[in-house]
């Protein structure tokens, strides 16, 4: 009986410690982003994006039109959004 409850004791510890992480609470936020016509808009693209504070990774697919971004707790969507604009002739909006 004790060695079931320091399984489950260890159990516990085990599985906060893979949690721990997810807990971090990165955001994972989509972006369609219009206007992207060209080879090299995606990596002007994720450039701005990376630009945003806060921002961990930022894929941009031409083909999709969008981007897909995982930032920190505190960043905002629209400051994603006002990069991608301010970046060129992009048109930035979040996929709810
Ligand atoms: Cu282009």
């Amino acid at each position: 009986m004790r060695k079931l409850i320091s399984m489950v004791v260890i159990s516990a510890f085990i599985l906060a410690g893979l949690s721990t992480p997810v807990w971090s609470v990165d955001q994972t936020i989509q972006v369609k982003v219009d206007g992207m016509n060209c080879d090299m808009c995606p990596p002007a693209v994720s450039k701005a994006l990376k630009g945003v504070e806060g921002v961990k990774s930022a894929e941009v697919s031409l083909k999709d039109g969008k981007a897909v971004v995982v930032a920190g707790e505190g960043v905002k969507t629209e400051d994603l959004i006002k990069a991608v604009e301010a970046s060129g002739h992009f048109k930035a909006q979040i996929i709810e």
